[in-house]
Parts: C-alpha cells; sequence; structure tokens
C-alpha cells in the first residue's frame, strides 16, 4: 500500500483527492488548519485505509516541520507528496491590491510549498523513489488583469515545478503538475473573503469543472507505470479556453 500525503486536505481538491485516493488503497497523511474537517474525514475514511492527520499551517515554518515530524513510523515511507494546499486573497487591481492578502498568497502558495517539500523531499532522496505533484494553475500558465499577484505565485509554482524536476531526476524522483482551470470548490469564497453570492457568479452560467474531476486525474497520474511521469497538465471545463475566455452561453 503506498502512502500519500495531501496538503489542503479538509476541502475542495484536496479533499476529493483524499477521498479518492482512500477508495484506492493509499494510506493517507491528511493536512489542513481546520481540526474538525480532519477528524470527520479521518473518520470516514479510517475504515478503508489507515488515516493520520496534521493540523499546521503550512506559512509557519517551525510548526510545519514540527508536524512532519511527528508523523508515525508506519505513515513515514511517504510515496506521494501533493502540494495542493493554497488560495487566492482578493481579486484587485495592482495598485488597490491589499498588502496583507500578498502576503498571504506568497506565503502560502510559495513559501508553504517549499516549507513542505523541504521537510518531505530527504526521505524520499533517502529511499531513491517518490512522487511530488504540484497543483498549479491556468493562473501560472496566463496572467489576467487584477490576478497580479496570484498568477506571479502559481507562475513560481510552475517554476518550482521544472526546477524540483531537473534536482531530483538524479534520484529517479517523479516530480510533475497538474494546473487546472475553473473548479466549483471554496476557492471563490475565500478569494471574496465570504462573499457567497459574487463566489456563486465566478461558475453561473457554465459548467465547471468539479473537485472530483481533479481527484480523478491526479489519481491517474500517480498510478502511472514508474517510467512514466505526467510532467506537467492543465485541465480546464469544456466552457473555459483560457483563463478569460469563459463560454457562459452554451
Ligand atoms: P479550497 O479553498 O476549497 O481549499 C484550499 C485548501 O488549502 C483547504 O484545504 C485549506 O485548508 C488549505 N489551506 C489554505 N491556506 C492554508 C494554510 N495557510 N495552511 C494550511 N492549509 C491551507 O480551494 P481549492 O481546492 O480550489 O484549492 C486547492 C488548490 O488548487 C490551490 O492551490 C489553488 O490555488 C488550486 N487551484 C484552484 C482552482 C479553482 O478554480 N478552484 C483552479 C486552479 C488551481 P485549511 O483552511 O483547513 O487550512
Ligand atoms: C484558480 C483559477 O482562473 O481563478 O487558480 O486563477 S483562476
Amino acid at each position: 500500500m503506498k502512502t500519500a500525503l495531501i496538503t489542503g486536505a479538509t476541502s475542495g481538491i484536496g479533499r476529493a483527492t483524499a477521498r479518492y485516493f482512500a477508495n484506492n488503497n493509499f494510506r493517507l497523511i491528511i493536512c489542513g488548519r481546520r481540526e474538525d474537517r480532519l477528524t470527520e474525514l479521518q473518520d470516514e475514511f479510517s475504515h478503508l485505509v489507515p488515516v493520520h492527520t496534521l493540523l499546521f499551517d503550512v506559512r509557519k515554518k517551525k510548526e510545519v516541520a514540527k508536524a512532519i515530524a511527528s508523523i508515525p513510523p508506519d505513515f513515514l515511507n511517504i510515496d506521494v507528496l501533493i502540494n495542493n494546499a493554497g488560495n487566492a486573497h482578493g481579486l484587485d487591481s495592482i495598485e488597490n491590491g491589499d498588502v496583507d492578502d500578498w502576503d498571504a498568497m506568497i506565503d502560502i502558495n510559495i513559501k508553504g510549498l517549499l516549507y513542505v517539500s523541504k521537510e518531505i523531499i530527504p526521505g524520499m532522496v533517502e529511499r531513491r523513489s517518490g512522487h511530488i505533484i504540484n497543483i498549479g494553475s491556468i493562473a501560472g500558465k496566463e496572467v489576467y488583469a487584477n490576478g497580479n499577484v496570484y498568477c506571479a505565485t502559481k507562475h513560481a509554482v510552475d517554476a518550482l515545478n521544472h526546477g524540483m524536476r531537473m534536482d531530483l531526476n538524479q534520484y529517479g524522483i517523479r516530480v510533475g503538475a497538474v494546473n487546472p482551470g475553473m473548479v466549483a470548490t471554496e476557492f471563490s469564497e475565500v478569494r471574496f473573503k465570504g462573499d457567497t453570492e459574487r463566489a456563486a457568479n465566478v461558475y453561473k452560467g457554465l459548467d465547471p469543472l468539479q473537485a472530483e474531476d481533479i481527484a480523478d486525474i491526479i489519481h491517474f497520474v500517480v498510478t502511472r507505470p514508474y517510467h512514466v511521469n505526467i510532467a506537467d497538465l492543465t485541465v480546464l471545463p469544456t466552457a473555459q479556453a483560457s483563463a478569460t475566455i469563459v463560454n457562459k452561453n452554451h
């Protein structure tokens, strides 16, 4: 049985992936800041597979290190790391941007991904095996108006995905990114700070991706034979042609 550690497992893509993996025989380490949700998911999955929960904020370097150091021996050989925790905070023209939003996005989407990877990679290097999936975005391939800092963080994830693959190639570690377009999760609610109406409007009039669609794809990626590494995959809803071209009239 393979072991997967999933960050941001309390919601959206991460939660759907954890559920998909639990149903497909992966031992799971699920991470997030919302303890109640982690406990609920542990209750849901633990009759299927062994589940360990880790409560930490990816922004806090010491918390990340402490949490990962506390992983029990049965879960220590992490085969799959899914760097998924992340969010957009705000959608403002650069001159109106909130510096706290910028800090949050940079600290979570870039630095958080690095802090977690830093703790997990040494074990993979030692075992000469492992698979890292970085959840990027169409926003890591294109920039759109008012997306400025969020797009910058996802472009950074794209760069880190390439860099990690190069550096870890010598150890036989696979690294790849899954870059979704619009997925109906709590993402827009977080971006618009709880404004559910504005969040719902993002997906109104189109059939967005569901978190389960991405979970299915992540599972496909990590279950390819060892000689196959899906390096970079962009997945859009059919209604979306690019970051900004979205057909809401079909
Ligand atoms: P959700 O808001 O539904 O989920 C975000 C997850 O990230 C939650 O589980 C949350 O857990 C976790 N998270 C956020 N901040 C922190 C933090 N500081 N420390 C630890 N965990 C944190 O959004 P999605 O599922 O949509 O987003 C998942 C990933 O997919 C993100 O990287 C996002 O950028 C990317 N993405 C999303 C798209 C979309 O349209 N939805 C499209 C393209 C990419 P908790 O609050 O419990 O800590
Ligand atoms: C999330 C998708 O288009 O809002 O990464 O940037 S988008």
